[in-house]
């Protein structure tokens, strides 16, 4: 696998996956004490453009905030400067980028406040997280028989590695009954998001989906409810119940790793046309042309890595 070819910034330094071994004994590997992001860079005329660099970094640092972490040694500008460098050292044109805080050495047990953190950023090639024909054709999903995390039991906010334990039991068994993702109930019953992506529907032409509080603020959901402004459409952030999934004209999801991906059937029931909408083709078109360097919004949100 590439990554293994790879360079990754480690602590401000640029070590290979060889030297940036982690100990066995660190309390980030047994209880999941970790943060991430997950950014994506696109090849733009300009050259490689990192979409929405401050905002995934703003949202790293208001992760490991939310987790109460207080001894964070790097910056956003630190950080920044070090995305860049991952990229470029790299030579990658377009890749995912995945900064990661972990809480590596002091003593074991659960008190945060006797571990030190390590911050590390590595860069890979990443191909189209829910499939190629599945940006095209729509993807089948399966609601989860697991809920998605109640805010007093973690915080949904915050990209913390362990939380994610949750999304991989619902997204693995989706997986063996041969779906490619699976929604997401709120410990109430209504529509959250999927295992790695925001959810949004459409109905007579408005689009639809769920407010922030029990979601992950996607960055990516943000920018397509921005495009969609553009684009004309009304949008409404409201709470969705599953069968009103069911009767949507589109469902479509979206995600840094997934991008904006139709869904054509849940649980069985073919959604809309049972294939791309309208609505999905014409935020699809407008997003990927706004993350390689051709939309309105590309000067903006592209940060553009020198050579
Ligand atoms: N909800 C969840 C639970 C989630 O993990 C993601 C990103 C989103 C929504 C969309 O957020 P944003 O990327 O800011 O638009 N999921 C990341 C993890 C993927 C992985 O398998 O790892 C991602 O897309 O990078």
């Amino acid at each position: 696998m590439e990554l293994e070819n790879g360079k990754m910034w480690l602590d401000g330094k640029m070590l290979s996956n060889e030297e940036a071994k982690v100990p066995f004994l660190n309390p980030a590997l047994h209880y999941g004490l970790a943060v991430f992001e997950g950014i994506r860079c696109y090849d733009s005329p300009k050259g490689p453009a990192v979409f929405r660099l401050k905002e995934h970094l703003q949202r790293f640092l208001d992760s490991i905030h939310i987790f109460g972490v207080m001894n964070m040694p790097y910056d956003l500008e630190t950080l920044r400067t070090a995305t860049h460098e991952t990229v470029r050292v790299n030579n990658l044109r377009e890749c995912y980028i995945r900064p990661l805080m972990y809480l590596a050495r002091g003593s074991m047990g659960l008190n945060i406040d006797l571990m030190e953190p390590s911050v590390g950023i590595a860069a890979w090639p990443w191909g189209t997280y829910l499939g190629e024909e599945g940006l095209r054709k729509g993807v089948r999903l399966l609601v989860s028989s697991f809920t998605r995390l109640h805010p007093n039991v973690f915080m949904t906010k915050a990209k913390v590695s362990g939380n994610y334990v949750n999304s991989v039991l619902a997204k693995t068994i989706a997986s063996r009954a041969g779906f490619d993702e699976t929604v997401m109930l709120d410990p109430e019953g209504y529509v959250a998001e999927c295992s790695g992506e925001n959810i949004f529907m459409v109905r007579d032409n408005v689009i639809y989906t769920p407010p922030k509080a029990s979601i992950l603020e996607g960055i990516t959901r943000a920018s397509l409810l921005t495009i969609a402004g553009d684009l004309g459409y009304e949008v409404v952030e409201e709470r969705i119940s599953r069968d009103q999934l069911y009767i949507a004209d589109e469902v479509f999801v979206c995600g840094t790793a997934a991008e904006v991906v139709p869904v054509r059937e849940i649980d069985f029931r073919q959604i809309g046309i049972g294939g791309r909408g309208p609505v999905a083709e014409a935020l699809q078109s407008a997003f990927f042309d706004t993350v390689h360097g051709k939309g309105k919004h590309s000067e903006e949100w592209l940060d553009i890595v020198d050579l």
